[in-house]
């Protein structure tokens, strides 16, 4: 990072002093990082702008097209890019969309009610960071084209500039906008557009915006009848057909889903809910289509709709004595899945990973409209059952708080002793520093032992796992407070967990987990992550979470030694070092000794870390339930279908010191 960008820039100065030039600078300040997430990044700028054709009811059909070349197109059936200033203005609003920085009109909010975009940076950074970059407009019965390259001029890169002005070509019967644009491999190295990462977005896209059909096809594989792979969504049922989707694992037949919408000027609110034998509650948001993963004032005002409403409902239907205390918003939430869709205006971003909603204002509006939505919809005698079902569900749930706040607190009497649970198994630092310590999640004893010795003790802290720990989806607390292995990790963190959970008792801001690149390894991280996404959610969502990457392959030739963490770097080594090699293959990280493990996978300098983000909350939850459930079928297919057990890496990221 170059060292002086905060004493010497700022956004707005980069605009007025050199315009898309700066964005080639200084991309990481434009898109974040220019790995895979930047490649990424530039082409939801594109999607978001067809998205806002689409949510202002101009468009329906939006395409995403991948090409062997890397080149990427997204189609929408809009209006298309006015062309009528064709002529008329030096710049015409198409190159002004594609070539001034926060341009298009869209941060002027009366042309586009709601927006995506807003956390993005326009379609000019796109424009900047691509080789190349084509627009086709379809509007008035004829078709136009604009081009757009970043030339190399006196060694020079001059990004985004206008190689082709719009110009009208052969008359055309289609309607809308089509960019097409090849990521500049200088900027983004060897990385390629993941057709999953996209798929999965585009879906929950076509979820979140009811009717609308979201497709992607990837050019560059053909299957056995030489077809493309392709994937189509469309979602009238919309966020009522998400909480469906989100709980194909654990929903039974008749399981109602609970849909109510409401909105005013500027300001849109749509909740789904539906409620499942699973324990625990999984709200997934989003603010302009955009995942709040931290949550924020939308959630919250949320969850105080629902207890109110809910109290209200079972005091007017006596499900309430007089004399009974309310339930608490938690006891009405165990067993539901909700989803939470906002759109509005001056979105703010907070938080760790810029995924919670700022805006305090918000928490009453939503609280308001939410409450009047449920209060009309439990009025309507049909509903009658639905409400009675939470109300009772909410009544065992408040029971079985008791019974778990008591076994907590026997659990915590015995507690007293809790160092027992840690006593022989747990080395601390010895720095007192969170920020700057780490605890290493170890599988088995003899990783353990090693990394004991291996790490520096001075930010280090090892938590060796005896074996596979407990499987936490679909137990109780008072289970889960009996398992050594879960219990040693909550007292080792020190932040408690579920509802005594508090982030700001983190002992460690780096949580490792360290297991073998096997099927039991894979398990015991599936297993952890089930465990702090169901009961320590921030963890994660905070990016504290980290899988770390021992090597797969230890190669020598004398007394040259490499490790290789993929095949690919395999090659790499073997070809350079031609021939006199050996190559041992890594089982486990037991097979290290302590001095490779801290080489390899220990020392912040050269180890690689994983950093698991929840990405796809609603993936996450589907991922998570299915794997972790009791729903075997579906867990074996799902296993077939995606062989990699890795799955939950999906939400990993590489993360460099
Ligand atoms: C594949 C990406 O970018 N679609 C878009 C439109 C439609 C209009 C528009 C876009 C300049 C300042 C208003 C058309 N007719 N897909 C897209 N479709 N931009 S981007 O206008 C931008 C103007 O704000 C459009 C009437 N009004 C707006």
């Amino acid at each position: 990072m170059d060292k002086n960008l905060h004493t010497s820039y700022s956004a707005k100065d980069i605009v007025t002093l050199e315009g898309l030039d700066a964005v080639r600078k200084r991309p990481g300040m434009y898109i974040g990082t220019t790995g895979a997430k930047g490649l990424h990044h530039i082409l939801w700028e594109i999607v978001d702008n067809a998205m806002d054709e689409a949510m202002n009811g101009y468009a329906d059909k939006i395409s995403v097209t991948i090409y062997d070349d890397n080149s990427v197109s997204v189609e929408d059936n809009g209006r298309g890019i006015p062309v009528d200033d064709l002529g008329k203005k030096d710049k015409t609003a198409l190159e002004e969309i594609f070539t001034v920085l926060h341009a298009g009109g869209k941060f002027d909010n009366e042309k586009y009610e709601f927006s995506g975009g807003l956390h993005g940076v326009g379609a000019s950074v796109t424009n900047a960071l691509s080789k190349w970059l084509r627009v086709k407009v379809f509007s008035g019965g004829s078709e136009y084209i604009a081009e757009f390259h970043s030339p190399e001029v006196d060694g020079k890169i001059k990004s985004g500039q206008i190689k082709m002005p719009l110009t009208k070509l052969a008359p055309s019967k289609k309607r809308g906008t089509l960019v097409t644009f090849l990521p500049d491999d200088k900027v983004f190295d060897k990385e390629l557009y993941n057709y999953d990462l996209i798929k999965n977005r585009l879906r929950e896209l076509a979820f979140l915006n009811k009717g609308i059909t979201l497709s992607v096809e990837d050019r560059r594989v053909k299957n056995e009848e030489g077809a493309y792979k392709k994937s189509t969504n469309l979602y009238n049922g919309g966020i009522s057909d998400f909480v469906e989707y989100v709980n194909r694992a654990n929903a039974k037949q008749g399981d109602k889903v609970i849909y109510v919408e409401s909105e005013r000027k500027a300001f849109k609110v749509q909740l789904a809910m539906q409620y499942t034998e699973s324990y625990g509650e999984k709200t997934i948001s989003f603010v302009n289509n955009i995942p709040t993963t931290e949550g924020g004032s939308h959630e919250t005002g949320f969850r105080s709709a629902i207890t109110k409403c809910m109290n209200d409902y079972a005091r007017k239907n006596n499900l309430l004595k007089q004399k009974d205390a309310n339930l608490l918003g938690e006891d009405y939430r165990d067993g539901m899945t909700a989803i939470l869709s906002i759109k509005m205006q001056n979105v703010q971003f907070e938080g760790q990973t810029k995924t919670k909603l700022g805006n305090p204002e918000v928490k009453g509006i939503v609280e308001s409209m939410i409450s009047e939505q449920l209060d009309l919809f439990f009025s309507i005698p049909k509903n009658k059952d639905s409400a009675n079902y939470i109300v009772k569900r909410g009544i065992e749930a408040a029971k079985v708080r008791d019974a778990e706040k008591k076994a907590k607190d026997a659990q915590r009497l015995k507690n007293a002793t809790t160092g027992s649970v840690l006593v022989g198994k747990f080395s601390a630092c010895s720095g007192k520093d969170p920020t700057k310590n780490e605890l290493f999640i170890v599988e088995g004893d003899s990783a353990g032992g090693s990394a004991k010795q291996g790490r520096d003790r001075s930010f280090q802290a090892i938590l060796p796992l005896k074996g596979k720990p407990l499987n936490t989806e679909k137990k109780r607390i008072d289970e889960i407070l009996k398992n050594d292995e879960i219990r040693a990790i909550i007292y080792a963190l020190g932040t408690d967990f579920y509802r005594d959970f508090n982030i700001k008792n983190l002992k460690y801001h780096k949580i490792i987990i360290l297991a073998d690149a096997d099927q039991d390894g894979a398990h015991i991280r599936a297993i952890l992550l089930t465990f702090f996404y169901r009961y320590m959610r921030q963890l994660i969502s905070e990016g504290h979470v980290y899988i770390g990457m021992p090597p797969l392959y230890k190669v020598q030739k004398k007394s040259d030694i490499r490790y290789a963490y993929n095949d690919n770097e395999l090659e790499n080594i073997t070809t350079e070092f031609k021939s006199g090699y050996v190559i041992q293959r890594y089982k486990g990280l037991g097979e290290m000794n302590y001095d490779q493990l801290w080489d390899t996978t220990l020392d912040p300098k050269k180890r690689t870390l994983m950093r698991v983000t929840i990405d796809d909350a609603a993936e996450a939850e589907l991922i998570i339930s299915t794997l972790m459930g009791d729903n075997v079928e579906l867990r074996k297919a799902f296993i077939n279908e995606n062989a990699n057990f890795n799955k939950t890496d999906n939400f990993a990221e590489k993360h460099s010191e």
